[in-house]
Protein backbone atom coordinates (compact mmCIF):
# COMPACT_ATOMS: atom_id res chain seq x y z
CA UNK A 1 0.00 0.00 0.00
CA UNK A 2 2.89 2.27 0.31
CA UNK A 3 2.53 3.72 -3.08
CA UNK A 4 -0.62 4.37 -3.11
CA UNK A 5 0.01 6.33 0.36
CA UNK A 6 2.55 8.54 -0.46
CA UNK A 7 -0.27 10.99 -2.02
CA UNK A 8 -0.56 12.21 1.62
CA UNK A 9 2.90 13.57 1.56
CA UNK A 10 1.91 17.41 -0.04
CA UNK A 11 2.90 20.22 1.27
CA UNK A 12 -0.95 22.17 2.29
CA UNK A 13 -0.37 25.49 0.57
CA UNK A 14 0.40 23.27 -2.53
CA UNK A 15 -2.94 20.96 -1.74
CA UNK A 16 -4.71 24.87 -1.44
CA UNK A 17 -3.40 25.96 -4.38
CA UNK A 18 -4.49 22.81 -6.30
CA UNK A 19 -7.95 22.44 -5.30
CA UNK A 20 -10.27 22.64 -7.49
CA UNK A 21 -13.19 25.18 -7.99
CA UNK A 22 -15.82 22.88 -7.04
CA UNK A 23 -14.12 22.25 -4.15
CA UNK A 24 -15.30 25.78 -2.87
CA UNK A 25 -18.56 26.41 -1.91
CA UNK A 26 -21.16 28.02 -3.92
CA UNK A 27 -23.44 28.03 -1.49
CA UNK A 28 -26.88 27.55 -2.42
CA UNK A 29 -26.93 28.65 -6.10
CA UNK A 30 -30.98 28.26 -6.96
CA UNK A 31 -31.94 30.00 -3.93
CA UNK A 32 -34.62 32.63 -4.55
CA UNK A 33 -35.25 30.67 -8.03
CA UNK A 34 -39.30 29.94 -7.63
CA UNK A 35 -39.78 33.77 -6.27
CA UNK A 36 -42.11 34.66 -8.73
CA UNK A 37 -44.31 31.68 -7.73
CA UNK A 38 -44.15 32.57 -3.63
CA UNK A 39 -46.92 33.02 -1.30
CA UNK A 40 -44.59 35.51 0.58
CA UNK A 41 -43.45 38.68 -1.89
CA UNK A 42 -40.62 39.09 0.00
CA UNK A 43 -39.16 41.43 -2.99
CA UNK A 44 -41.20 44.08 -1.76
CA UNK A 45 -39.27 46.40 -0.36
CA UNK A 46 -41.58 48.75 1.54
CA UNK A 47 -38.56 50.30 4.24
CA UNK A 48 -36.18 52.97 3.86
CA UNK A 49 -32.68 53.84 5.10
CA UNK A 50 -32.88 56.13 7.93
CA UNK A 51 -29.98 57.67 7.51
CA UNK A 52 -27.02 57.83 4.62
CA UNK A 53 -24.10 54.99 4.23
CA UNK A 54 -21.82 57.59 5.32
CA UNK A 55 -23.85 58.40 8.52
CA UNK A 56 -24.17 54.66 9.60
CA UNK A 57 -19.71 54.76 9.24
CA UNK A 58 -20.23 57.19 12.21
CA UNK A 59 -22.64 55.29 14.09
CA UNK A 60 -21.61 51.56 13.19
CA UNK A 61 -20.08 50.78 16.83
CA UNK A 62 -16.08 50.13 18.24
CA UNK A 63 -16.06 47.58 15.51
CA UNK A 64 -12.14 46.92 14.54
CA UNK A 65 -11.29 48.21 11.04
CA UNK A 66 -15.20 48.43 10.40
CA UNK A 67 -15.10 50.38 6.50
CA UNK A 68 -18.03 51.60 5.02
CA UNK A 69 -18.84 52.20 1.60
CA UNK A 70 -21.75 52.94 -0.23
CA UNK A 71 -22.42 51.14 -3.43
CA UNK A 72 -24.45 52.24 -6.45
CA UNK A 73 -27.62 50.55 -8.14
CA UNK A 74 -26.37 48.10 -11.01
CA UNK A 75 -28.60 45.86 -13.58
CA UNK A 76 -27.99 43.22 -10.96
CA UNK A 77 -28.20 44.80 -7.73
CA UNK A 78 -30.29 48.14 -6.02
CA UNK A 79 -28.53 50.66 -4.18
CA UNK A 80 -26.59 49.40 -0.92
CA UNK A 81 -24.56 50.63 1.86
CA UNK A 82 -21.33 47.85 2.47
CA UNK A 83 -20.00 47.32 5.47
CA UNK A 84 -16.79 45.10 5.83
CA UNK A 85 -14.83 44.78 9.35
CA UNK A 86 -13.82 41.90 12.01
CA UNK A 87 -15.42 41.79 15.02
CA UNK A 88 -13.39 41.90 18.93
CA UNK A 89 -13.98 38.48 18.47
CA UNK A 90 -11.95 37.92 15.58
CA UNK A 91 -14.78 37.41 13.15
CA UNK A 92 -14.04 39.10 9.89
CA UNK A 93 -17.94 39.80 8.46
CA UNK A 94 -19.35 41.86 5.57
CA UNK A 95 -23.18 43.26 5.96
CA UNK A 96 -25.20 44.97 2.72
CA UNK A 97 -28.15 47.15 3.51
CA UNK A 98 -29.95 48.74 0.49
CA UNK A 99 -31.42 51.57 0.88
CA UNK A 100 -35.07 50.05 -0.12
CA UNK A 101 -35.32 46.87 2.32
CA UNK A 102 -38.05 44.09 2.56
CA UNK A 103 -37.44 44.12 6.62
CA UNK A 104 -35.63 40.55 6.20
CA UNK A 105 -31.78 39.34 6.60
CA UNK A 106 -30.39 36.93 4.91
CA UNK A 107 -26.95 35.21 5.80
CA UNK A 108 -25.35 32.87 3.44
CA UNK A 109 -22.73 30.09 5.18
CA UNK A 110 -19.22 28.97 4.28
CA UNK A 111 -18.08 26.00 2.84
CA UNK A 112 -15.09 23.99 3.43
CA UNK A 113 -12.93 24.89 6.12
CA UNK A 114 -14.18 28.55 5.47
CA UNK A 115 -12.00 31.91 5.24
CA UNK A 116 -12.95 32.57 1.85
CA UNK A 117 -12.66 36.57 0.88
CA UNK A 118 -15.69 38.15 0.73
CA UNK A 119 -14.93 39.12 -3.10
CA UNK A 120 -14.85 35.64 -3.78
CA UNK A 121 -17.24 34.90 -7.16
CA UNK A 122 -19.46 32.61 -5.10
CA UNK A 123 -19.40 34.88 -2.16
CA UNK A 124 -20.79 37.97 -4.36
CA UNK A 125 -23.35 35.29 -6.03
CA UNK A 126 -24.63 34.75 -2.58
CA UNK A 127 -24.93 38.48 -2.14
CA UNK A 128 -26.03 39.42 -5.02
CA UNK A 129 -28.84 36.80 -5.17
CA UNK A 130 -30.08 38.21 -1.43
CA UNK A 131 -29.91 41.89 -2.46
CA UNK A 132 -31.77 41.88 -5.84
CA UNK A 133 -34.21 40.00 -3.71
CA UNK A 134 -34.87 42.76 -1.10
CA UNK A 135 -32.79 41.22 1.79
CA UNK A 136 -30.40 42.87 4.04
CA UNK A 137 -27.34 40.44 3.82
CA UNK A 138 -24.95 38.90 5.96
CA UNK A 139 -21.50 36.61 5.67
CA UNK A 140 -18.30 35.82 8.05
CA UNK A 141 -15.03 34.21 6.90
CA UNK A 142 -15.86 32.29 10.53
CA UNK A 143 -12.49 34.14 12.05
CA UNK A 144 -9.43 33.28 9.35
CA UNK A 145 -8.58 33.87 6.19
CA UNK A 146 -8.12 30.47 4.15
CA UNK A 147 -5.06 32.80 1.74
CA UNK A 148 -3.04 32.89 4.98
CA UNK A 149 -3.96 30.22 6.95
CA UNK A 150 -5.53 27.24 4.44
CA UNK A 151 -7.26 24.13 4.95
CA UNK A 152 -7.46 23.26 8.62
CA UNK A 153 -4.24 25.10 9.52
CA UNK A 154 -6.42 27.82 11.67
CA UNK A 155 -7.21 25.51 14.24
CA UNK A 156 -3.70 25.85 15.91
CA UNK A 157 -5.68 29.14 17.90
CA UNK A 158 -7.99 28.22 20.02
CA UNK A 159 -9.91 31.22 19.41
CA UNK A 160 -10.26 30.24 15.38
CA UNK A 161 -11.24 27.15 16.43
CA UNK A 162 -14.54 28.33 18.52
CA UNK A 163 -14.99 30.69 16.28
CA UNK A 164 -15.54 28.39 13.28
CA UNK A 165 -17.02 26.02 15.35
CA UNK A 166 -20.19 28.28 16.06
CA UNK A 167 -18.92 31.70 17.46
CA UNK A 168 -18.22 33.82 14.27
CA UNK A 169 -21.71 33.09 13.24
CA UNK A 170 -24.12 33.91 16.18
CA UNK A 171 -21.67 36.93 16.51
CA UNK A 172 -21.80 38.44 12.84
CA UNK A 173 -25.66 37.64 12.81
CA UNK A 174 -25.72 39.54 16.15
CA UNK A 175 -24.04 42.25 14.82
CA UNK A 176 -25.69 42.60 11.02
CA UNK A 177 -28.93 42.99 13.08
CA UNK A 178 -27.72 45.75 15.24
CA UNK A 179 -26.36 47.37 12.22
CA UNK A 180 -29.71 46.97 10.34
CA UNK A 181 -31.63 48.18 13.40
CA UNK A 182 -29.65 51.42 13.12
CA UNK A 183 -29.88 51.81 9.37
CA UNK A 184 -33.35 51.18 9.16
CA UNK A 185 -34.25 52.45 12.46
CA UNK A 186 -35.84 49.13 13.44
CA UNK A 187 -34.60 45.63 13.48
CA UNK A 188 -35.15 43.12 11.02
CA UNK A 189 -38.61 41.47 11.34
CA UNK A 190 -37.16 38.07 10.22
CA UNK A 191 -33.73 36.59 9.60
CA UNK A 192 -32.59 33.50 7.65
CA UNK A 193 -29.57 31.21 6.58
CA UNK A 194 -28.73 29.77 3.85
CA UNK A 195 -25.87 27.10 3.91
CA UNK A 196 -24.75 23.66 2.35
CA UNK A 197 -22.03 22.01 3.56
CA UNK A 198 -19.54 23.20 6.33
CA UNK A 199 -22.86 26.39 5.60
CA UNK A 200 -25.51 23.33 6.42
CA UNK A 201 -23.89 22.14 9.51
CA UNK A 202 -23.49 26.31 10.58
CA UNK A 203 -27.00 26.60 9.94
CA UNK A 204 -28.23 23.38 12.41
CA UNK A 205 -25.59 24.43 14.76
CA UNK A 206 -27.24 27.64 14.88
CA UNK A 207 -30.62 26.67 15.48
CA UNK A 208 -29.51 24.14 18.70
CA UNK A 209 -26.85 26.27 19.76
CA UNK A 210 -28.32 29.87 19.14
CA UNK A 211 -32.31 28.99 18.23
CA UNK A 212 -33.09 32.61 18.39
CA UNK A 213 -30.59 34.57 15.73
CA UNK A 214 -32.51 32.58 12.80
CA UNK A 215 -36.55 32.02 11.88
CA UNK A 216 -36.02 29.73 9.05
CA UNK A 217 -33.24 28.13 8.24
CA UNK A 218 -31.94 26.09 4.45
CA UNK A 219 -29.14 23.72 5.97
CA UNK A 220 -28.16 21.78 2.72
CA UNK A 221 -26.17 18.58 3.20
CA UNK A 222 -24.71 19.74 6.42
CA UNK A 223 -21.17 18.34 8.16
CA UNK A 224 -22.98 16.71 10.77
CA UNK A 225 -19.94 14.83 11.96
CA UNK A 226 -16.76 15.96 10.22
CA UNK A 227 -14.57 13.43 12.14
CA UNK A 228 -16.37 10.44 11.16
CA UNK A 229 -16.24 12.01 6.91
CA UNK A 230 -12.74 12.86 7.81
CA UNK A 231 -12.29 8.96 8.22
CA UNK A 232 -14.11 8.43 4.86
CA UNK A 233 -11.83 10.63 3.08
CA UNK A 234 -9.11 8.65 4.64
CA UNK A 235 -10.18 5.32 3.36
CA UNK A 236 -11.98 5.62 0.19
CA UNK A 237 -8.00 7.63 -1.31
CA UNK A 238 -6.78 4.34 0.78
CA UNK A 239 -9.46 1.93 -1.12
CA UNK A 240 -8.60 3.97 -4.69
CA UNK A 241 -5.17 4.81 -4.37
CA UNK A 242 -3.42 1.78 -6.93
CA UNK A 243 -6.40 -0.31 -7.40
CA UNK A 244 -6.40 0.58 -11.00
CA UNK A 245 -9.76 2.05 -11.53
CA UNK A 246 -10.15 4.89 -13.91
CA UNK A 247 -12.79 7.67 -14.34
CA UNK A 248 -13.97 5.45 -17.87
CA UNK A 249 -13.94 2.53 -15.17
CA UNK A 250 -16.27 4.18 -13.11
CA UNK A 251 -18.34 5.16 -15.68
CA UNK A 252 -19.22 1.52 -16.49
CA UNK A 253 -19.62 0.59 -12.79
CA UNK A 254 -22.23 3.42 -12.76
CA UNK A 255 -23.82 2.10 -16.07
CA UNK A 256 -24.22 -1.22 -14.52
CA UNK A 257 -26.00 0.36 -11.25
CA UNK A 258 -28.44 2.13 -12.83
CA UNK A 259 -29.20 -1.16 -15.00
CA UNK A 260 -29.65 -3.41 -12.11
CA UNK A 261 -31.21 -0.78 -9.29
CA UNK A 262 -33.17 2.69 -11.68
CA UNK A 263 -36.56 0.68 -11.95
CA UNK A 264 -37.01 -0.67 -8.52
CA UNK A 265 -38.62 2.70 -8.22
CA UNK A 266 -41.35 2.07 -10.66
CA UNK A 267 -39.83 4.89 -12.98
CA UNK A 268 -37.01 3.37 -15.38
CA UNK A 269 -35.57 7.38 -15.55
CA UNK A 270 -31.70 7.31 -14.70
CA UNK A 271 -32.39 8.38 -11.23
CA UNK A 272 -32.20 5.55 -7.84
CA UNK A 273 -35.02 7.25 -5.51
CA UNK A 274 -32.99 5.64 -2.51
CA UNK A 275 -30.20 3.81 -3.15
CA UNK A 276 -29.82 1.99 0.31
CA UNK A 277 -32.46 -0.78 -1.70
CA UNK A 278 -30.22 -1.11 -4.61
CA UNK A 279 -28.35 -4.40 -3.78
CA UNK A 280 -24.75 -4.15 -6.11
CA UNK A 281 -22.35 -6.49 -5.48
CA UNK A 282 -19.23 -5.65 -7.67
CA UNK A 283 -18.15 -9.10 -7.86
CA UNK A 284 -20.96 -10.47 -8.80
CA UNK A 285 -22.43 -8.00 -10.77
CA UNK A 286 -19.26 -6.73 -12.98
CA UNK A 287 -18.15 -8.63 -15.52
CA UNK A 288 -14.62 -10.10 -14.24
CA UNK A 289 -11.13 -10.42 -16.11
CA UNK A 290 -10.42 -13.51 -17.22
CA UNK A 291 -7.44 -15.64 -17.19
CA UNK A 292 -5.52 -12.51 -15.58
CA UNK A 293 -6.06 -10.83 -18.76
CA UNK A 294 -7.23 -6.86 -18.25
CA UNK A 295 -9.43 -5.11 -20.76
CA UNK A 296 -11.07 -1.74 -20.52
CA UNK A 297 -14.91 -3.54 -20.02
CA UNK A 298 -13.50 -5.97 -17.48
CA UNK A 299 -12.86 -5.48 -14.07
CA UNK A 300 -9.67 -7.12 -12.05
CA UNK A 301 -9.36 -8.71 -8.64
CA UNK A 302 -7.99 -4.81 -7.56
CA UNK A 303 -10.93 -3.08 -8.74
CA UNK A 304 -13.51 -4.93 -7.52
CA UNK A 305 -12.14 -5.04 -3.81
CA UNK A 306 -11.63 -1.31 -4.04
CA UNK A 307 -15.37 -0.89 -5.19
CA UNK A 308 -16.06 -3.30 -2.44
CA UNK A 309 -14.21 -1.54 0.43
CA UNK A 310 -15.83 2.17 -0.67
CA UNK A 311 -18.84 0.71 -0.53
CA UNK A 312 -18.76 -0.79 2.76
CA UNK A 313 -17.03 2.16 4.52
CA UNK A 314 -14.47 1.89 7.09
CA UNK A 315 -14.35 -1.35 9.60
CA UNK A 316 -17.11 -0.43 12.26
CA UNK A 317 -16.85 0.35 15.67
CA UNK A 318 -17.93 2.73 19.08
CA UNK A 319 -15.95 5.96 17.18
CA UNK A 320 -16.90 4.86 13.42
CA UNK A 321 -21.07 4.85 13.19
CA UNK A 322 -22.72 2.71 11.16
CA UNK A 323 -23.86 4.94 8.51
CA UNK A 324 -20.46 5.96 6.94
CA UNK A 325 -20.15 4.33 3.73
CA UNK A 326 -21.16 5.15 -0.02
CA UNK A 327 -24.18 4.25 -1.80
CA UNK A 328 -24.16 3.09 -5.26
CA UNK A 329 -25.29 5.32 -7.74
CA UNK A 330 -22.15 7.69 -7.16
CA UNK A 331 -20.04 6.37 -10.25
CA UNK A 332 -20.87 8.82 -12.52
CA UNK A 333 -17.28 11.30 -13.43
CA UNK A 334 -20.25 14.31 -12.35
CA UNK A 335 -20.49 12.71 -8.77
CA UNK A 336 -16.64 11.33 -8.36
CA UNK A 337 -15.17 14.90 -9.15
CA UNK A 338 -13.72 16.32 -6.75
CA UNK A 339 -14.98 14.27 -3.55
CA UNK A 340 -14.08 10.73 -4.47
CA UNK A 341 -11.51 10.70 -7.75
CA UNK A 342 -9.58 12.92 -9.68
CA UNK A 343 -9.21 12.33 -13.50
CA UNK A 344 -5.90 12.47 -13.26
CA UNK A 345 -5.05 10.32 -9.80
CA UNK A 346 -3.97 13.22 -7.95
CA UNK A 347 -5.20 13.16 -3.92
CA UNK A 348 -9.07 14.26 -4.06
CA UNK A 349 -10.06 16.98 -2.38
CA UNK A 350 -11.63 14.96 0.49
CA UNK A 351 -8.69 12.99 1.21
CA UNK A 352 -6.83 16.57 1.45
CA UNK A 353 -9.29 17.69 3.55
CA UNK A 354 -8.65 14.48 5.85
CA UNK A 355 -4.64 14.97 5.60
CA UNK A 356 -5.21 18.13 6.97
CA UNK A 357 -8.16 17.61 9.38
CA UNK A 358 -5.80 15.21 11.00
CA UNK A 359 -2.80 17.07 11.74
CA UNK A 360 -4.56 20.67 13.05
CA UNK A 361 -7.84 18.59 14.51
CA UNK A 362 -7.28 15.42 15.14
CA UNK A 363 -4.39 14.86 16.43
CA UNK A 364 -3.04 17.88 16.94
CA UNK A 365 0.25 16.94 15.53
CA UNK A 366 1.21 18.82 11.80
CA UNK A 367 3.88 16.21 11.07
CA UNK A 368 1.31 13.84 11.72
CA UNK A 369 1.26 11.65 8.44
CA UNK A 370 -2.38 10.24 7.45
CA UNK A 371 -0.89 7.35 6.12
CA UNK A 372 -0.16 5.67 9.29
CA UNK A 373 -3.98 6.22 10.35
CA UNK A 374 -5.50 3.18 11.79
CA UNK A 375 -9.20 2.67 11.26
CA UNK A 376 -9.71 0.22 14.29
CA UNK A 377 -8.31 2.40 16.98
CA UNK A 378 -7.71 6.27 16.12
CA UNK A 379 -11.39 6.82 15.37
CA UNK A 380 -11.69 7.14 19.44
CA UNK A 381 -8.44 9.54 19.23
CA UNK A 382 -9.64 12.18 17.06
CA UNK A 383 -12.86 13.19 18.62
CA UNK A 384 -11.72 16.08 20.58
CA UNK A 385 -13.27 18.73 18.77
CA UNK A 386 -16.47 16.66 17.91
CA UNK A 387 -18.28 18.69 20.62
CA UNK A 388 -17.46 22.26 18.80
CA UNK A 389 -17.80 20.69 14.99
CA UNK A 390 -20.98 18.62 15.76
CA UNK A 391 -24.32 19.92 16.50
CA UNK A 392 -26.64 17.95 18.61
CA UNK A 393 -29.89 16.75 17.65
CA UNK A 394 -31.44 18.75 20.32
CA UNK A 395 -33.52 21.19 18.46
CA UNK A 396 -36.46 21.90 21.32
CA UNK A 397 -35.74 25.43 21.85
CA UNK A 398 -35.22 26.46 18.16
CA UNK A 399 -39.00 24.48 17.50
CA UNK A 400 -40.22 25.94 20.45
CA UNK A 401 -39.26 29.44 18.97
CA UNK A 402 -41.31 28.83 15.91
CA UNK A 403 -37.68 28.27 13.89
CA UNK A 404 -38.05 26.21 10.77
CA UNK A 405 -35.53 24.48 8.99
CA UNK A 406 -35.20 22.25 5.98
CA UNK A 407 -32.04 19.77 4.73
CA UNK A 408 -31.68 18.60 1.39
CA UNK A 409 -29.63 15.95 0.00
CA UNK A 410 -28.20 14.58 -2.61
CA UNK A 411 -28.46 10.77 -2.87
CA UNK A 412 -24.92 10.66 -4.75
CA UNK A 413 -22.88 13.31 -2.59
CA UNK A 414 -19.77 11.50 -2.58
CA UNK A 415 -18.27 14.79 -0.29
CA UNK A 416 -20.91 14.23 2.48
CA UNK A 417 -22.94 10.79 3.25
CA UNK A 418 -26.54 11.56 2.98
CA UNK A 419 -27.01 9.04 5.48
CA UNK A 420 -25.27 11.11 8.06
CA UNK A 421 -28.56 13.55 7.38
CA UNK A 422 -30.83 10.50 7.95
CA UNK A 423 -28.96 9.32 11.33
CA UNK A 424 -28.90 13.01 12.40
CA UNK A 425 -32.76 12.96 11.43
CA UNK A 426 -33.52 10.24 13.16
CA UNK A 427 -32.15 11.05 16.56
CA UNK A 428 -34.23 14.28 16.44
CA UNK A 429 -37.20 12.32 15.71
CA UNK A 430 -35.96 9.89 18.80
CA UNK A 431 -36.00 12.96 20.96
CA UNK A 432 -39.06 14.92 19.89
CA UNK A 433 -41.31 12.01 18.03
CA UNK A 434 -41.82 12.18 14.09
CA UNK A 435 -44.92 14.64 13.69
CA UNK A 436 -43.54 16.86 16.14
CA UNK A 437 -40.34 16.79 14.12
CA UNK A 438 -41.73 17.30 10.68
CA UNK A 439 -43.84 20.51 12.40
CA UNK A 440 -40.51 22.40 12.10
CA UNK A 441 -37.57 20.47 10.30
CA UNK A 442 -37.57 18.11 7.15
CA UNK A 443 -35.45 16.49 5.34
CA UNK A 444 -35.51 15.70 2.04
CA UNK A 445 -33.21 13.06 -0.22
CA UNK A 446 -32.57 14.06 -4.02
CA UNK A 447 -31.66 10.91 -6.20
CA UNK A 448 -28.68 12.10 -8.61
CA UNK A 449 -27.25 15.25 -6.98
CA UNK A 450 -23.90 15.54 -5.83
CA UNK A 451 -22.74 17.76 -3.27
CA UNK A 452 -24.97 20.58 -2.62
CA UNK A 453 -25.41 20.55 -6.39
CA UNK A 454 -24.20 19.38 -9.82
CA UNK A 455 -24.45 15.40 -10.56
CA UNK A 456 -26.76 13.68 -13.00
CA UNK A 457 -30.27 14.48 -10.98
CA UNK A 458 -32.54 17.34 -10.66
CA UNK A 459 -29.87 20.14 -8.68
CA UNK A 460 -32.14 23.12 -8.99
CA UNK A 461 -33.50 23.29 -5.87
CA UNK A 462 -34.80 26.43 -4.33
CA UNK A 463 -35.49 25.34 -0.58
CA UNK A 464 -35.29 28.98 0.43
CA UNK A 465 -38.58 29.82 -0.67
CA UNK A 466 -39.77 27.26 1.02
CA UNK A 467 -38.50 28.06 4.45
CA UNK A 468 -40.11 32.09 3.84
CA UNK A 469 -42.93 30.65 3.34
CA UNK A 470 -43.26 28.27 6.08
CA UNK A 471 -42.01 30.69 8.63
CA UNK A 472 -44.36 33.47 7.43
CA UNK A 473 -47.21 31.99 6.20
CA UNK A 474 -47.53 28.31 8.00
CA UNK A 475 -47.53 26.76 4.66
CA UNK A 476 -45.54 23.09 5.18
CA UNK A 477 -43.76 22.21 3.00
CA UNK A 478 -44.90 18.76 1.76
CA UNK A 479 -42.99 18.50 -0.83
CA UNK A 480 -39.92 20.13 -2.20
CA UNK A 481 -39.44 21.00 -6.08
CA UNK A 482 -36.37 20.09 -7.53
CA UNK A 483 -35.82 20.21 -11.49
CA UNK A 484 -32.80 19.55 -14.04
CA UNK A 485 -33.32 21.66 -17.08
CA UNK A 486 -30.28 19.87 -19.66
CA UNK A 487 -28.80 21.40 -22.82
CA UNK A 488 -26.26 18.89 -22.84
CA UNK A 489 -28.89 15.86 -24.10
CA UNK A 490 -28.87 14.13 -20.54
CA UNK A 491 -32.22 13.73 -19.19
CA UNK A 492 -34.59 16.43 -18.21
CA UNK A 493 -36.72 16.19 -14.70
CA UNK A 494 -39.26 18.21 -13.44
CA UNK A 495 -40.09 16.68 -9.47
CA UNK A 496 -40.89 16.76 -6.22
CA UNK A 497 -39.79 15.17 -3.58
CA UNK A 498 -41.42 13.81 -0.16
CA UNK A 499 -39.83 14.68 3.42
CA UNK A 500 -37.96 11.55 4.80
CA UNK A 501 -38.80 9.17 5.80
CA UNK A 502 -42.06 8.94 3.32
CA UNK A 503 -40.89 8.06 -0.30
CA UNK A 504 -41.98 9.56 -3.55
CA UNK A 505 -43.16 6.91 -5.90
CA UNK A 506 -44.71 7.09 -9.32
CA UNK A 507 -48.59 6.48 -9.23
CA UNK A 508 -48.08 4.26 -12.48
CA UNK A 509 -49.92 6.03 -14.65
CA UNK A 510 -49.69 10.10 -16.29
CA UNK A 511 -46.70 11.70 -16.99
CA UNK A 512 -43.63 10.94 -15.41
CA UNK A 513 -42.16 14.52 -15.64
CA UNK A 514 -45.21 15.84 -13.66
CA UNK A 515 -44.39 16.17 -10.12
CA UNK A 516 -48.43 15.43 -9.86
CA UNK A 517 -47.91 11.64 -10.75
CA UNK A 518 -46.37 10.81 -7.79
CA UNK A 519 -47.18 10.51 -4.55
CA UNK A 520 -45.41 10.16 -0.73
CA UNK A 521 -45.59 6.65 0.07
CA UNK A 522 -46.27 5.94 3.92
CA UNK A 523 -43.54 6.30 5.87
CA UNK A 524 -42.32 2.86 8.09
CA UNK A 525 -43.57 2.75 11.62
CA UNK A 526 -43.00 6.07 13.59
CA UNK A 527 -40.55 6.21 16.24
CA UNK A 528 -41.89 6.45 19.72
CA UNK A 529 -40.53 10.05 21.38
CA UNK A 530 -38.29 8.52 24.22
CA UNK A 531 -38.44 11.92 26.07
CA UNK A 532 -41.02 14.79 25.71
CA UNK A 533 -40.10 18.18 25.23
CA1 LIG B 1 -35.67 5.30 -11.28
Amino acid sequence: MKQGLAVFGFGIAALAAAMPAPARAEGNKFTFARADASAVDYRATRHRAAMSCEQLGRNGGDTAALKVERVPATAQVPEHCRIDGVLKSGAGFQVNLPMAWNGRLYMYGNGGFAGEDAEAPHEQASRDRGLANGFATARTDTGHLAASEPLASFARDRRKLVNHGYRAVHDTATYAKTLAAIFYGTRPRRAYWDGCSTGGREGVMSAQRYPADFDGIVAGAPTLDWSSIMIKGLWDRQALAGSGLSFDKMGLVFKAVIAKCDALDGVADGLIDDPRRCNFDPQRDLPACRDGGATADCFTASETEALRKIYAGPPKGAATPSWLFQTPGSEQPSTLFPFTMMRDGSPDVLSIFAASWMKYIGFKNPDYDPAQFDFASDPARIRGADVLFNPTPDLAAFKARGGKMITFWGWADTALNPQMGIDYYDRVVGRLGLPATQSFYRLFLIPGVAHCGGGYGPEEIDAMTDVINWVEKGITPDRLPARRRSTDGSPSYNRAYCPYPAATRYDGSGDREDPQSYSCAAPPEPAEPAEQK
